[in-house]
């Protein structure tokens, strides 16, 4: 068990389950017309049923008994269209599964409007069994909520990867398009598997080459190995791309010349890949070219390349991840002043990507204030699912909470346009998804006023960020996810077992905003090791706090980007002397002896003031702000006290070891569940705990020295003084860290 089979294992099941699981799985009855995306859904069902439940399901053309399984859609299978089934309330890519009768046989449906669907019903059906889930009585109605379910790939054409902790890319550029390795096909089936339905292939730091002939015939042999799974190709472009291979003199959105460079590039691109989904550019942003290099706008930039991908039916991903050195103003600012007074001026096919928080994929950050801020302008939403910030691959930190908790947090925007009358809807009907909706309902944490504070109505849960991603809140007219991939040409993919779960959840939150994090663990457990719930329960509580732990080690109380320089790895709060302010972390924490934190109420950066009311008001108030926020938007005296009853220097130290006590137990608790795991993922997931204990010591001690230090107090009793002076981490380097 080396990890290359992810979460699609289909391992023998239990005898009792394979009993009537086989009563459900006696034939296989495909649809008349074949397509390479049908074909797939059987072919998987072949598959998973083989292994699962060792039967060879032989194909079958029309009902002959009980336990028949049929797939199709009413075009492609009569029998399906005979069934008149309820498809019309589905979504692109949404399915039915139900148990129907069909000449007096009792029958399992897999039916969609459109192929995909049917693929995406037949990993449901599959998962159901991975699950130990009945397969009896069914009544299945799944579609996706987000149109658009993305991996962003940050890798570069010489295979090397920007943060990326999983070894070299995936891409094999160098023997593309000739060789195809098979690497690829498990990559589309695995991203299938989920829902994940398109791929941007390229570092958002583009290299111009990626638009000339012979890497556009390349990316055009992956979109042809990934079509069949629903997958479609996108790319990076560099903005400068018409200087850099275009020979022009200029990249100037309002020139002629690039304008008809761009609509000729479009047209290359569309002919080699007629499903071409479109352009993700980072412009104007850590130094990449754009539109402002030229008096333009972000708009003006977005909008020249939408003209030219319009008429082939492509969209514009641009992202809002800007900011500037020469810009003043806090960071956590600076997007949402230069995009929200361009609402209303992008063309129709520009989707703004914004990365979840303000600054920058840390372990905890509030939810980015451009989202419920745009009603007139798509949002994406861009999540980091390679841990830059968060471990690299070693540390074990379940990003389903950082997703969830960015996903559900209430923007109280009532200042947008009415809402389409579906919002908080449910997008898996049946039981299990209406429980695990409910069950986020009921421990559901709003950032506006609390109980007995001010009622605002704004603050009813229904302007979620989700909400905005989904495309309820403001009826957009395009919806997106985007995940900044984990995956390298390591044999697990993701570079540790328990990665997989972050590209696993990803994927699940991005075809459902709404589902539940602890499901997902659940599932995702049961399918990559063990069903056997003690087991799994005791696993997913451990996934379900590591990502807290990483938070407490690293960044607690909504402090924030404290780590070294180069590589983000490990603590580095006391560097101070890079050349522009934004990266030094002495910035973020502003840590001194009167106190700690950033003022981002109205006597600092007034970053707050770029929340709706409710939630501004809230996060600038030091008594309402939740805990996890305080240090973010508050600039606190060391003796600050805490509802703990502690002060703010005794509850930061109280967090460091809480963080440190976190991974202890979670080796602690791994070392007892042996006996469900095979040896080689067992030894692995140890070696790299005992990893991760040993660095959450490293960052609580570095911190807790230098805090000391700057803050000039003692630490509180009882408590571990750091294993080192200061100096001894100061001196720490790693030049080779990987991943930049
Ligand atoms: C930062 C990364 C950098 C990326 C940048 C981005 O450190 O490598 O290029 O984000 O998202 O987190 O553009």
């Amino acid at each position: 068990e080396d990890g290359y089979d992810l979460w699609l294992r289909y391992k023998a099941v239990e005898p009792q389950w394979r009993q009537t699981y086989a009563a459900s799985t006696r034939q296989l009855v495909l649809p008349q017309r074949q397509s390479p995306t049908l074909r797939a859904a059987a072919d998987e069902l072949r598959r998973g049923i083989g292994g699962l439940l060792d039967i060879d399901i032989g194909a079958a053309e029309k009902v002959t008994g009980d336990g028949a399984l049929i797939l199709g859609t009413p075009q492609s299978s009569p029998l399906i269209g005979k069934l008149a089934l309820p498809l019309g309330g589905l979504a692109a890519g949404g399915y039915l599964i139900r148990s129907e009768q069909v000449d007096g046989h009792r029958v399992t449906v897999i039916a969609a409007n459109d192929d995909i669907g049917v693929l995406y019903g037949a990993f449901r059906f599959l998962q159901r069994m991975q699950t130990r889930r009945s397969l009896d009585d069914l009544a299945i109605a799944a579609s996706p909520q987000v149109e658009r379910r993305l991996l962003n790939h940050w890798d570069n054409l010489d295979r090397s990867v920007e943060r990326g902790y999983a070894g070299q890319s995936i891409w094999d550029w160098w023997r593309l398009p000739d060789y195809r390795h098979p690497r690829y096909t498990d990559y589309a089936r695995a991203n299938a598997s989920i829902g994940i339905n398109g791929t941007v292939l390229n570092n958002v730091n583009a290299d111009a080459d990626i638009l000339t002939p012979r890497y556009i015939d390349k990316a055009a042999a992956l979109a042809e190995v990934f079509r069949p799974y629903g997958l479609r190709v996108y790319l990076s472009a560099r903005f400068s791309a018409p200087m850099e291979i275009g020979g022009l003199g200029t990249a100037d959105p309002k020139d002629p010349a690039v304008r008809r460079w761009w609509k000729d590039k479009a047209s290359e691109v569309y002919a080699a890949i007629p499903d071409f989904g479109g352009f993700l550019v980072k412009a104007n942003s850590e130094g990449q070219p754009g539109p402002q290099d030229y008096g333009r706008s972000h708009a003006d930039g977005a909008n020249m390349l939408a003209d030219a991908l319009g008429p082939h039916g492509g969209v514009v991903m641009w992202r809002a991840f800007v900011y500037a050195h020469d810009n003043p103003e806090d960071r956590a600012k600076q997007a949402y002043s230069e995009f929200k007074p361009l609402d209303g001026q992008f063309a129709d096919n520009v989707i703004l990507q914004v990365k979840n928080g303000p600054i920058d994929f840390q372990p905890r950050e509030p939810f980015h204030p451009l989202f419920g801020a745009m009603p007139k302008t798509p949002l994406m939403m861009e999540f980091q699912i390679t841990k830059e910030y968060l471990g690299f691959a070693t540390h074990l930190a379940y990003l389903g909470p950082l997703y969830e908790e960015v996903l559900e947090a209430d923007t109280c925007r009532i200042d947008s346009p009415l809402p389409r009358g579906q919002i908080g809807r449910t997008a898996d009907l049946g039981a299990e998804g209406a429980r695990a909706a409910g069950e986020r309902q009921g421990r559901r944490e709003s950032v506006g006023p609390g109980p007995g504070e001010r009622a605002a109505d704004a603050c009813t849960g229904q302007a979620t960020v989700a909400s905005v991603v989904d495309g309820s809140l403001h009826d957009y007219r395009h919806t997106g996810i985007a995940g900044v991939a984990n995956i390298g040409r390591d044999r697990d993919w993701s570079g540790s077992v328990f990665n997989q779960a972050n590209w696993y959840v990803f994927g699940r939150l991005a075809w459902n905003p709404q589902d539940s994090a602890r499901a997902v663990a659940e599932d995702w457990l049961k399918m990559t090791f063990s069903p056997d719930s003690a087991f799994v329960q005791r696993a997913a509580d451990m996934m379900m706090a590591s990502r807290e732990a990483v938070v407490d080690y690293m960044t607690p109380l909504g402090l924030a980007h404290l780590m070294a320089t180069g590589h983000h790895y490990g603590p580095g709060p006391w560097v101070s002397e890079l050349a522009r302010p934004e990266w030094n972390p002495a910035y973020y924490h502003r840590a001194d002896a009167g106190g700690i934190g950033f003022d981002r109420t109205a006597e600092g950066s007034n970053a707050a003031a770029q929340y709706a009311p409710p939630v501004a008001e809230r996060f600038a108030s030091r008594t309402a702000v939740p805990e996890k926020y305080l240090l973010w938007f508050h600039h606190l005296p060391w003796d600050h006290s805490m509802p703990s009853g502690r002060d703010l220097w005794a509850e930061l130290v109280h967090r460091y070891d809480r963080g440190v006590a976190q991974v202890e137990k979670m080796r602690a608790d791994w070392a007892q569940l042996e006996p469900f795991v095979d040896r080689q993922r067992f030894v692995q997931t140890g070696a790299f705990l005992a990893i991760q204990e040993r660095e959450a010591r490293w960052w609580r001690d570095a911190s807790i020295a230098y805090f000391r230090k700057v803050s000039g107090r003692e630490l509180p009793e009882g408590v571990r003084p750091p294993a080192y002076a200061l100096e001894h981490y100061r001196g720490q380097s790693f030049p080779r860290a990987p991943g930049h």
